[in-house]
């Protein structure tokens, strides 16, 4: 695929979506850019997105059931946003991918990570990000940050030791791919962690040219 495809992940309140609307404008000057997200990115999968986090039903959401509707939005996704704008040589950055699923429904709930390869495999297909920014932040401030900012939705109700394990499955996959997932330090004033943003989007399109 010709173009590029980045992903900005970390725990709620991390500074996630304020990051990506700086890349946005950095890339948006030389580049044909995607804005997209997880759960959702197209129609059909923005009401999967509803239905995890919004939904209002006497019914506890099984791991599994949480986990399969991940994947579903997903499938969309990949299929109706992200390979398209690949193939058309645009630059993709998506709020959350798959390492998402690996910290939330295998760190936070206890999937067993075994059925979340399985699924990678099945519906990914090798789509994978060339860059993931994390922003790391310990649950309780991020926690504070998302709770300033809008209602809690039905994930953000979990308790801190919740992001505390999904947090630790995020930063155990940076050190299996540190080469991919940067890891940033998100407590920093926001202008400092622009400035690290900034210098692992030149490195990358550096790469690119060089292509
Ligand atoms: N999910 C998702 C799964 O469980 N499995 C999956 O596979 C996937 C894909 C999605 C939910 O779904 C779950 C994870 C999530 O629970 P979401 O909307 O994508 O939800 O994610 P949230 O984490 O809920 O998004 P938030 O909007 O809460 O957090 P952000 O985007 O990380 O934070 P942001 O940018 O809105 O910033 C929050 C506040 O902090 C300030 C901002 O100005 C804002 O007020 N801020 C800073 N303040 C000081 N210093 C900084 N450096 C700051 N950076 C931001």
């Amino acid at each position: 695929m010709q173009g590029m495809f980045i992903s900005v992940e970390g725990i709620e309140g991390a500074g996630k979506s304020t990051i990506l609307h700086y890349i946005q404008t950095y890339l948006s000057a030389n580049h044909d850019v995607v804005v997209t997200r997880e759960p959702g990115g197209t129609p059909l999968a923005e009401q999967m997105r509803h239905i995890l986090l919004h939904i209002d039903v006497h019914e506890i959401m099984t791991a599994e059931a949480e986990l399969l509707l991940m994947f579903a939005g997903r499938a969309q996704h990949i299929e109706r946003v992200i390979k398209p704008a690949l193939l058309a040589g645009k630059w993709v950055v998506s709020d959350r991918f798959v390492d998402a699923t690996y910290a939330y429904q295998g760190g936070g709930r206890g999937v067993n990570e075994r059925w979340i390869d399985m699924l990678e495999q099945w519906i990914v297909k090798g789509v994978k990000p060339c860059l993931t920014v994390l922003l790391d932040v310990p649950p309780e401030l991020g926690l504070a940050r998302a709770q300033r900012r809008s209602p809690q939705d039905r994930i953000e109700r979990e308790k801190v030791d919740f992001f505390a394990r999904v947090r630790e499955s995020y930063l155990h996959r940076a050190q299996a791919e540190p080469q991919r997932i940067r890891v940033l330090d998100a407590t920093q004033p926001l202008d400092t962690v622009q400035a690290q943003v900034r210098a692992l989007l030149q490195q990358l399109t550096a790469k690119a040219h060089a292509k």
